[in-house]
């Protein structure tokens, strides 16, 4: 015998909601000096020294590369970071953000 039939509660479940997340981008470019990408990356993103530069090794060298994933709200702030510490150097580094 079925369950609504003899009396029994159905369960409503509706998905759960989780909030969407976004990639955080670093692209390369020709003139940005390699040390300073180094330096914004364990500045901004608590890398270790090895793992900043491999990430920055893998921009150099595919010409973009995920550096993270944030909620919305903290990509957003890391690439205003990112963009910020880049244009008082005056550097034409490029930090971007995308819906994962
Ligand atoms: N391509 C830059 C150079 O040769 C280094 C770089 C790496 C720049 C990653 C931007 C991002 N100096």
């Amino acid at each position: 015998v079925h369950r609504e039939e003899t009396d029994l509660a159905v369960k409503p479940r509706t998905k759960t909601q989780r909030p969407p997340m976004y990639k955080v981008l670093l692209l390369n470019d020709d003139f940005t000096p390699m040390e300073f990408v180094v330096h914004v990356l364990e500045r901004l993103f608590a890398m270790t020294h090895a793992q900043a530069m491999e990430i920055m090794l893998t921009v150099h060298r595919k010409g973009i590369a995920v550096v993270g994933v944030f909620s919305h709200e903290v990509a957003e702030t890391k690439v205003a970071q990112v963009m910020e510490l880049a244009r008082r150097q005056q550097h034409p580094l490029q930090c971007t953000m995308e819906k994962e």
